[in-house]
């Protein structure tokens, strides 16, 4: 199966690119932030804890996203191809529990896609966003915390992922087509 994550930090194009590589090559996309945005809608008891430490900047507890993880994979389990997962993991043990999840299944992560971008050029995208799309956690100072909970919290999983062979280093700054372009060129030289 061709399990990819895409990772990087808030603003350098996981979601976009997610949607282009969903097109492109037939995966199910999970991003958890757009599942906890829809539970936030639906005022449902996890979108109500999840509104309290997203409006924050900081992340959702490890076992709230690994139950909902486990659940989504239990939904979408036959006839996929593949998995992008996106915006998860976030952490070291939801990197642990994904590996597990996925090795109970018999499959694994065959790639990570680790997009870089400039700090500064990822606040005027999260800034820009916040303004057309009325985000809550698109604030500045919102934003300057999750940088810092990225640093702190995400950015170690390169080292997990450099270990284990999966980590591909993308330049994340060109244009959306640019990067997807990038992003296509490791993809197809995948062996899995
Ligand atoms: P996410 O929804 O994952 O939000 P994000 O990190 O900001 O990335 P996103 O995908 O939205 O941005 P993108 O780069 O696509 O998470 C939101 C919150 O949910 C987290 O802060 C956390 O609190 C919580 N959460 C989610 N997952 C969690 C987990 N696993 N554990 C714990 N908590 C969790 O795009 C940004 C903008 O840049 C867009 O407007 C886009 O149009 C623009 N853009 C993209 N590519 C561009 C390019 N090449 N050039 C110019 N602009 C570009």
């Amino acid at each position: 199966m061709l399990n990819i994550v895409i990772f990087g930090a808030p603003g350098t194009g996981k979601g976009t690119q997610s949607e282009l590589i969903v097109k492109k090559y037939g995966l199910h996309h999970i991003s958890t932030g757009d599942i906890l945005r829809n539970e936030i809608a639906r005022k449902s008891s996890l979108g109500v804890l999840a509104d309290k430490h997203i409006s924050q900047g900081q992340l959702v507890p490890d076992e709230l996203i690994i139950d909902m993880l486990a659940g989504v994979l239990n939904e979408t389990a036959d006839g996929a191809k593949g998995y992008i997962f996106d915006g998860f993991p976030r952490t070291i043990p939801q990197a642990k529990a994904l590996d597990k999840v996925l090795s109970e299944r018999d499959t694994a992560i065959v790639a990570v896609l680790s997009l870089k971008v400039e700090e500064q050029d990822l606040i005027r995208r999260l800034l820009k966003r916040g303004q057309e799309s009325g985000r809550t956690d698109d604030k500045l100072e919102v934003i300057e915390n999750r940088m810092k909970v990225y640093r702190e919290q995400t950015d170690p999983l390169r080292d997990y992922y450099k270990r284990k062979g999966t980590l591909l280093n993308i330049p994340g700054d060109g244009t959306v087509e640019e990067v997807f372009d990038e992003i296509v060129k490791e993809i197809d030289r995948l062996s899995f």
